[in-house]
């Protein structure tokens, strides 16, 4: 017996260096084993690099408001304070999370971001602005106040400018790290700082803010919304009559998603918007999701259980929730509504079968 195990032995140790060269030779040749990878390549459920993170209004704006002493627009092309995953190879490609790109951009009085564009799409969530801060899109300029989501969608040429008194403030959201993934983006100056306006302000908005009313005179846009800014006023509008008329949608409560009025599908290929309100101290059910999320706070206080986790915020903080983290949102407040703002790449999700959700148990 004890001569077959040493056999045995000795055999096992021959095998276990014949593999361990056969490995070592398999770089050289430029393949790898899979039994090696294959939970990592397959895994049982969605893994993500993104950590959550709140991004502090009161900590990014003195920041970009001292940005906007030491470097002038024309210097910066857009003077953005990139919001940054804390995982630094998210970090690395611009990523607020793996799929997501989220900034918070600032337009001094009498500056001009010049014209340009690019094959990523953006949106623009507004801060903070007075009348007369603007952005061109396509020969249209949309004026912008707060609350308002402006659309610059896929190679749309674009130029921002500021002729109020104050500083205007957005939160850009692009796609960027989603078309980088795919070496997929182009971008390309225009000959001039501004580009030429062709149509009247506010064209898109006026024209197609009824909803249900879609001009023939305009070509079928399916891809991209024709819309370029969708106003806070008549967000503020549905979601009054939303939370009036007590609907509410099973996990979120009172919530909108933007989109395009030919389609009614999201407002861009890449990006998908969505506005939300919570009355006074409702906590919504927990859920997770595949696409991950960044999410904005348009008005109110409170605090978002992620993964166990709790994550506080206030008015105009940025947060983003990962990939299949089990989240559910609290208004803080017993006397004032909250209202979200948030951006996913949901429509990607689903065009590729790859959305999944589930509703889960509340954690708080
Ligand atoms: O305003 O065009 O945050 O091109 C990042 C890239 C903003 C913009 C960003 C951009 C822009």
């Amino acid at each position: 017996m004890a001569s077959a195990d040493t056999t045995h032995q000795q055999g096992m140790a021959a095998d276990s260096q014949q593999l361990e060269a056969y490995l070592g030779s398999l770089p050289g040749i430029g393949v790898a084993p899979l039994w090696e990878s294959l939970a990592d390549l397959v895994p049982v459920e969605p893994r993500t690099p993104d950590v959550p993170f709140v991004w502090r209004y009161a900590e990014v704006r003195p920041a970009l408001l001292r940005a906007g002493e030491l470097v002038s627009a024309e210097e910066a092309e857009r003077r953005v304070l990139m919001l940054l995953n804390p995982t630094p190879s998210v970090a690395e490609r611009g990523g607020t999370t793996s799929t997501l790109y989220a900034g918070i951009q600032l337009v001094l009085p009498g500056e001009v971001a010049r014209a340009h564009h690019h094959v990523a799409s953006a949106f623009r969530c507004v801060i903070e602005a007075s009348d007369g801060a603007f952005t061109t899109v396509d020969g249209e300029r949309a004026m912008m106040s707060p609350g308002d989501l402006v659309l610059t969608s896929n190679w749309r040429w674009h130029d921002h400018g500021n002729d109020s008194d104050d500083p205007i403030i957005w939160l850009d959201g692009l796609d960027v790290p989603l078309v980088n993934f795919f070496n997929a983006n182009f971008f390309e100056l225009y000959p001039d700082q501004r580009q030429k306006i062709t149509k009247p302000d506010n064209f898109s908005t006026d024209l197609y803010i009824h909803g249900r009313l879609n001009p023939l005179s305009e070509p079928r846009a399916d891809k991209h919304s024709p819309v370029i800014n969708y106003p806070w006023r008549e967000t503020e509008r549905a979601l009054r009559a939303a939370i009036d008329a007590g609907a509410e949608s099973p996990v979120d409560g009172v919530i909108f998603e933007y989109t395009n009025p030919f389609t009614g599908g999201s407002v861009m290929p890449t990006l998908s918007c969505f506005v939300q309100a919570m009355r006074p101290g409702e906590h919504t059910q927990a859920r997770r999701r595949t696409p991950s999320a960044v999410y904005h706070v348009v008005r109110g206080s409170g605090s978002t259980i992620i993964d166990g986790s709790e994550y506080r915020w206030e008015e105009k903080d940025t947060f983003c929730v990962p990939t299949w983290a089990a989240h559910e949102h609290i208004n803080g407040s017993a006397s004032d509504e909250a209202v979200l703002f948030s951006f996913t790449n949901q429509a990607v999700y689903t065009s590729l079968d790859l959305y999944r959700e589930e509703v889960i148990e509340r954690q708080g």
